[in-house]
Parts: structure tokens; sequence; C-alpha cells
């Protein structure tokens, strides 16, 4: 019998027969999702050595890559091979191009063909391909804008008409702008890509997107369109009504590289020789929104043949600036899901509402046909007041709002291009005739990342809870990890990234998401090495430094490494990794990190009117201490894994210091903390503060501490996401079953008890009376409480990576049932292929379905008996009597 299907409870005939046939059946192996640097047929590599990957399929039990070919050609079929390797690896996770030097924008086509441990070989893969970016010296574009000063709040559009002489073989567009760019080719949109050019900090770089345009060109005359709008770079960004943080002129660059079938070729770029004018977007902005005049649309402006009235000017070119041009190392954002309007009422002030059911980031897309000059405004809100009215108190000072005039004649289709907004609600104010719900679509935009995960149980209040936390991920996952989506702010808050980003991992792919995120951490870490409160930073240079905000520059690079086994984000983080660490020792005293400001364990329980002191105040230096301490541990890791020796020596000297000043600092010699609070045993405990042997006395505390305040949490940002991972690390898996099935204020179920969507940003966003916590801290769409989605797939379905052998190399399944759950099922798209966990418990048998992606293993451990099994690929069956 096949040694991995153990059971001590019956085996039906069925399922051995199963087992049996595949075994015997199956032989073939093949090769799917091939992807270079993350991402599937990129465009724009700017890595030298760019690192392939591929997952393997097998029906076979115990399957290992033994082999791998690649090889690599700059035609379609690779009938001149430039590269080629043949070895003998498991390797199948980014493996790095090792050939001759590549050209700059070429693209160059490769396949993979593997044989594994059985003597099985598959076919070659599919070709696919990726591009190479532009150098410095291959932009002969100029940047262009408006002539004159850029002060109106109009989008200014810009056309080229020219002519192709011959037959198109191949055509790439290289288009980036300062604000954001829409761009057309006879009068069609060149992607279906929102906000390009993404937002990075664009004082060190910005990105260029690459486009395929070959089939919008044709010989003869062609014209290429592009509106500009404010966007990050010139709108209005951040909480203090700052405007043009990085330029007050909008600008464009496009290089159009176009090939004929005779090989000569024609490059078409932005320079003096077009012209600019002014169409319908008569303002847009992020956060307020966007007003467009219908009568305003220059008919046929971006086809060919229109006559330029002499409103349309000669451009101006502009000096070049100093920013680096990069390619796109993160997937664009476009349009996901669309929602249909479910409900239109008349709220109790008169107004007309209408309800999409989900809180969600994105806009709506408008059906109208009215009179000529007819305005139209659509508001946006996430909640209703306990009266029904529409709410927008808490959006502060961002209007979010999308105004559309008519054209009269017949129905409009409208959506903004340049704004986006987090709603679920929205008022309509003049629309002309009886508005009805298949006249409005709600759609979802966000980063193009590909759902990774599935988590569901027995319990329908937890499953709310995850798809709540999935939907705050999609609506923060826009180009950057903002906190939130809808008020003055949506900035990338680095302490909510890095408490989030493991859960993130889970839920969707972030890998390309986040090592482009990353590289805007380095670029806006100050030159002493703090790192900012946000990122790209558009607060003030100093706003930077605070414990568990500003180690995400050691924390999301390990995060990415342990979930996708990428090294190479810990080659490129880790100077900015040492550099923060350094800096908390230059600031620190006698090993103690007890200097500047922190926002310390952010949004914790506080009642009103607190006579019993039970607000959960931890002290500020000492969870920076803690956190002085992860990141050290953490920098550590990154050392040992690049072989930096010394520094690991280095380091884990500091880290004995640091730890040591920790104890002497705010621990009794009983072992009790200065601040009596679950943070601060949750933080002491999961960074390993203390000695072994003072470690369960703490959990103790802990655990009092959970029951002394009713089965609730009082944790905040910091504290939040390793609450339930230190009770179950300790045994107490009961206690952080308690608390994440608690229903009642503070919890994580209390916000969907309350019909919550997405995850609040304040425990009680919504007070049990239905009053509103203060307005101008009360996000409905904050994804940091979420990180509860970590503990649900690692301990409830017991899907966990080893960091020893990152990516899912050998995963780790250890589901721990509890809370009365009488099932648990999970699935994670690894780098390897897909695992699975799923366990059932019924009449007194717990059941558990595991599978294991090829050139994968795992270690099983069941719960209760605590038997542990070592598995390699495959799926398999464990029963027994629980
Ligand atoms: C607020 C946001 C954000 C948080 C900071 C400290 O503006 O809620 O989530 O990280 O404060």
């Amino acid at each position: 019998m096949n040694k991995n299907f153990r059971t001590s409870g019956t085996i039906t005939t069925l399922a051995l027969l199963l087992l049996f046939s595949t075994n015997v059946l199956a032989q073939k192996i093949s090769v799917k999702d091939l992807t270079v640097e993350h991402l599937v047929n990129p465009f724009s590599i700017d890595n030298p050595k760019p690192r392939f990957s591929w997952k393997i399929i097998s029906d076979l039990k115990n399957t290992k890559q033994g082999s791998y070919e690649i090889r690599l050609g700059t035609t379609v079929n690779i009938d001149k091979v430039l590269w080629k390797a043949s070895v003998n690896s498991d390797q199948s996770v980014l493996v790095s191009y090792d050939g001759p030097g590549l050209s700059s924008k070429t693209k160059y086509y490769w396949q993979v063909r593997v044989k594994d441990n059985h003597g099985n070989a598959s076919a070659w893969s599919p070709v696919q391909f990726f591009q190479t970016g532009l150098k410095a010296e291959d932009w002969s574009a100029k940047w262009i804008s408006v002539a004159g000063k850029d002060t109106s709040l109009a989008s200014p559009l810009f056309r080229k008409e020219f002519n192709l002489k011959k037959e198109v073989k191949s055509a790439m567009a290289y288009i980036t702008a300062k604000g954001l760019y829409e761009a057309n080719i006879n009068g069609g949109r060149v992607s279906d890509a929102y906000f390009a050019p993404g937002w990075t900090s664009y004082k060190d770089h910005i990105q260029y997107q690459v486009y395929d345009v070959k089939q919008s060109l044709k010989k003869g005359a062609n014209v290429i369109g592009v509106a500009l709008g404010d966007g990050w770079y010139k709108g209005r960004i951040g909480f203090s009504n700052q405007k043009q943080f990085y330029g007050d002129t909008r600008a464009l660059l496009l290089q159009l590289e176009v090939e004929y079938t005779d090989g000569t070729t024609e490059t078409i770029i932005s320079d003096n020789s077009w012209k600019t004018g002014y169409g319908p977007i008569l303002a847009s902005n992020i956060y307020d929104g966007e007003t467009y005049d219908a009568r305003l649309e220059p008919q046929g402006w971006n086809n060919i043949g229109f006559k330029e009235n002499t409103s349309w000017k000669p451009v101006q070119e502009l000096a070049n600036s100093p920013e680096r041009l990069v390619g796109m190392s993160g997937p664009q954002v476009s349009k996901h899901e669309t929602f249909k309007a479910l409900k239109i009422f008349k709220t109790p002030k008169g107004e007309t509402v209408v309800d999409f059911g989900q809180n969600l980031v994105g806009w709506v897309i408008l059906k109208a046909k009215g009179a000529a000059g007819t305005k139209i405004t659509i508001s946006h809100a996430e909640v209703l007041t306990k009266e029904g009215n529409f709410y927008t108190t808490n959006l502060r000072s961002a209007k979010q709002q999308n105004n559309y005039i008519l054209k009269g004649g017949t129905e409009q289709v409208f959506e903004p291009h340049f704004s986006f907004q987090g709603f679920r609600y929205v008022k309509i104010d003049g629309y002309p005739g009886e508005l009805k719900l298949e006249n409005l679509t709600a759609v979802a935009v966000y980063s193009d990342m590909k759902t990774s995960g599935k988590f569901t149980t027995s319990n329908p209040l937890l499953n709310q809870l995850q798809h709540n936390i999935s939907w705050g991920q999609k609506g923060n996952f826009v180009d950057v990890p903002t906190d939130c989506p809808q008020r003055d702010e949506r900035l990338g808050w680095t302490g909510d990234a890095q408490a989030f980003a493991t859960t993130a991992a889970y839920n969707m792919d972030v890998s390309g998401f986040f090592t482009k995120w990353l590289k805007d951490v380095s670029a806006d870490q100050l030159p002493n090495g703090s790192v900012p409160f946000v990122v790209p930073n558009v607060l003030n240079q100093n706003d930077a430094g605070s414990a568990g905000w500003a180690d995400v520059a050691t924390i999301i690079p390990w995060d990415m490494y342990v979930s996708y086994g990428d090294k190479g984000i810990l080659e490129a983080q880790y100077g900015s990794m040492k550099k923060w660490v350094d800096y908390i020792s230059s600031v620190a005293k006698n090993n103690l990190w007890n200097t500047g400001f922190h926002f310390g364990d952010w949004l914790f329980y506080r009642p009103n009117d607190d006579n019993d002191g039970r607000a959960a105040v931890t002290d500020k230096y000492m969870i920076a201490q803690t956190f002085y301490a992860h990141s050290t541990q953490l920098l550590i890791n990154a050392a040992k894994v690049l072989g930096k020796t010394d520094d690991a020596t280095k380091y884990t000297a500091l880290l004995e210091q640091i730890k040591a000043a920790y104890i002497k600092e705010n621990m009794t010699p009983n072992g009790k903390l200065i601040s009596n609070t679950q943070t601060a045993y949750v933080l002491a405990l999961q960074f390993d503060m203390l000695p072994e042997n003072l470690r369960a006395q703490a959990a103790q505390r802990l655990v009092d501490n959970v029951k002394d305040y009713g089965n609730h949490l009082t944790t905040g940002f910091l504290g939040t996401p390793y609450l339930c991972h230190v009770l179950s690390r300790f045994g107490h898996e009961d206690v952080a079953y308690n608390l994440l099935l608690q229903e009642s204020y503070p919890s994580w179920l209390y916000p969907v008890k309350m019909g919550a969507t997405t995850i609040w940003e304040r425990w009680d966003g919504i007070k049990q009376d239905g009053s509103f916590q203060t307005a101008d801290m009360n996000s409905f769409n904050h994804y940091a409480y979420g990180a509860i989605g970590d503990w649900m797939y690692k301990n409830i379905a017991g899907i966990n990576p080893v960091s020893a052998q990152p990516g899912y190399k050998t995963i780790l399944i250890a589901p721990r049932p509890g809370g009365k759950l009488t099932s648990a099922s999970a699935e994670l798209e690894t780098v390897y292929g897909t695992v699975k966990s799923s366990w059932t418990i019924a009449d007194g048998v717990f059941k558990l379905d595991v599978t294991v992606p090829a050139n994968a293993t795992a270690t099983v451990i069941l719960p209760k008996n605590d038997k542990k099994e070592e598995i390699g690929s495959g799926s398999y069956h464990f029963e027994y009597k629980y």
C-alpha cells in the first residue's frame, strides 16, 4: 500500500482503487504558468539577468524535477538558439538567465522542458516571451507639455498625425507621463490599464509602459491622441490640501518604434511637432472626482483628419529631468468585478441613493440621456447614518464626486478617467428622467493580482470576514498599498502595509506588486536610514522612523522571500534593511530605542470615561524595542540567506544586547511587563524577547488579560497581527478561537455582525447604538485589522510556508481545528502550484485532504494526535477518530 495513505479509521475500497489507478495510469508531466520576474510575458524587463519560473503538472505522487532545459532566442519558433541551459536541478522558480548580454528593447522568446525523478520528460512548453526595456540612451522622445504655464484644471489633450509608408511588421509604444495618461491610437485605447504610469517616488523614478500596438496601426495615415490628468504627480495628495507635490506641469513622453516588413524602421516621438488642446475633462483629481462636459468633446480628435481649430496650440518641449525612467515591475491597474445596482431609494432627507451591496473601490459607469447642459452629479459614500441618510463626513475634504454634463442626443455612457472612489452607496443629483437600476454599474478597479487563495469554513461569519479581508485588499491595492481608498488620504502607510503583507500574499499574488513598491521604500528612505511613515513619501521629509511603520523595510522583503522564494528581493533590499537597523542603532542609547516619535499600538482599545484604567495603552518605547529586535532578526535572516556571514555574526551579537536591554528596562524579575496589555505580551513573545523560562508565564498573563476583558481583544495595529499566533504557539488555541469568534465589540466579527463588507479602520467604526466613531478618522475600508487572515490560513486551514525552504518548496500543513468549526478548506496557488488543505469533523471522525504540488514536499502535522508525516507531491487523505 502506498506509504502515504495512512489512516487509523476505515479505508474504503473505492478510495484505495482510485489511489491505485492514478498511480498506474498517468505517466505524463507538463509545465505551465511560465513567468519572467513574476510576470507573464512582460514587456519591460530591466534586470540584465531576468529570472524564469514554471510549474510542473504531474499525476504521479512524489514528483520532483530532476533537470530542466531552457532555450531562448529572438524568433517566435526559437530557430536560432541564443542561450540554452541544461541543468540537473530541482530549481523551477526564479532561475536566472545566464547567457550573453541582452540587448535593450528586444523581444526574447523562451521555453522550458523538464525531466522528473521518475524518468518522465515533459514536452517543450509553449513559447513565452519577455521584452527588455529601454536604456536611457534609447529615448529620443522629448517631454512635452502645454505651452506656457500649465495652470488649467482641465485635462490637456495631445495629438500627432503621422504617416507610415509601408506595411508594419511590429510596433511598440513606450509611454509615460508626469501626471496620469490615457493614450489612444486611431481612436482606440492602447490598453485596458488605468492610472498609468502608476505611482512611484517620482523624484527618483517614473515607470514607463510598453504596448504592442501593431494591430492598431496601418499603412498610411495614423494618429496618436493622449489625455493627461493631474494624478498623484500634480493633483491634491496628502491630508493638508497639498498640491503639485512632484511638479506643477503635466507632461507626456512617448516613443513609438515601428518596424516595417522590409526590415526598415521608423520612430515617432513626442516633440514640438505635436499639438495640444483641451477637451471635455474640466477637472480631475484623485480625491475629488472628475467633471466631464460632453459638449466639449472635440469630435474625432484622436482620429485622423481632425481639423485642429485655433484653440489647438503647439506644445512645448521640456528640458530633461533628473528622475530615472524604469520599466514596470508590478502589475497594471485595471477593471475587475462589476456590480449591478441593487436598490434605488429615497433617504429620510430626500436624497436619491443607490446601493451596490459591496464597499468597493473604482467607479460607477452611468448611462444617461437628456437635454444638452443637464448636469448629473454622483456622490459616493461607504455607509448610511443610523437614520438612513447618505454619510460623507468621514471622507473629510475629499469630494469623491463625479459631474457629468450631457451634450444632448442619444444615450451616453460616462465614467471617470483619472479619479477613483471608495463607496458602497452613491447619491444621484440631476438625473434626467427616471433613474433605473440598469442605468448604473459599479466596477472595481485595482492592480492586476491573480487571486491565489481561497478560504472557507463551516462558520458563515468567518467566511464573511474572509470576504471582507479580500475586499479590503482589492480596494487598497491600487498600484500602491494604501491605508484607505476614500478620504483625503489614500497613502502608502508603511505600518498598515507591513501588518497586512503576509495575509495579502495568501489572498492574491502580490509578488510583483510589492517588488515595485519596495523600490519606493528604498528610494524614499532618508539618507540617515530612517524610513517614512508613508511611501511614496508625500508628507514631510522627517515624518519617518516610527516603530512598526519604518520596520516595513525589513518585514516585507522577508515576507516576500518566504512567500515566493524570491532571494532577489532580499538582494535588492538588503542595503535598505541594513540602513534601517543601523539607523535605529544610531538613535538608540545603551541599546535601547527610546527616542523619537512613534505611533505606538495605533487605535488600541480605549473606552470612554476610562475611570478604571481599562484603556490598553502600551508603552511606546517598549514597543519600539521589540521592533528593533524584530528588524535585527530579519536582517540576520537575510544575511544568512545571502551568505553575508560577517553581518550575521555582528547583528546576532547586537540582537542579544537589544533583548538584554529590553528585559532590564521593561520586565520585573517575575516576568511582568511594565505595560500590562495584550500587545505588550504579544510583541514580547512573538519576537522572542523573553528568556525561555519566562515565556509560558508571560503567555499566561496574556491569556488572563484576554479573559479579564471577557474574551475580547484590546490590540491596535501592531499587536493585532500576532495576537492569535502567540496564543496558538503557546498552547492557547482555545483562547485564540474565542477571540476570533467573539461577536461583540471589540472583535473581528463585530463589524461583520454590523453588516460590514470590508475591514474597518476602527474596531467600532459604527458603534452599537448606530452612531459613528470620530469622523476625521473613520474609514470603512482599511485592511490593517484584516491581518488576522494570516492566522486563518495558517492555523485553521493549516497552510504554512517554511522559511528554510521558501516559496512553499516545503509546506507545513498543520490545521488546528477549534471554535466548534466542523470544516475548513483552503487553497493556495504557490510558485510550485496549488496547495490544498481541507478538513471535516463529523461523527467523531477527523478527515483531512491535502494536495501538494509537484516539485514540492510537505510535512503534515495532524491535529490532536500530533502525528507527523513527510509527504511528497500528490493528493492524500487522512482520517482518524477525533
Ligand atoms: C492614519 C491611517 C493609517 C495609520 C496612520 C498612523 O492616518 O489610519 O492607517 O497608519 O494614521
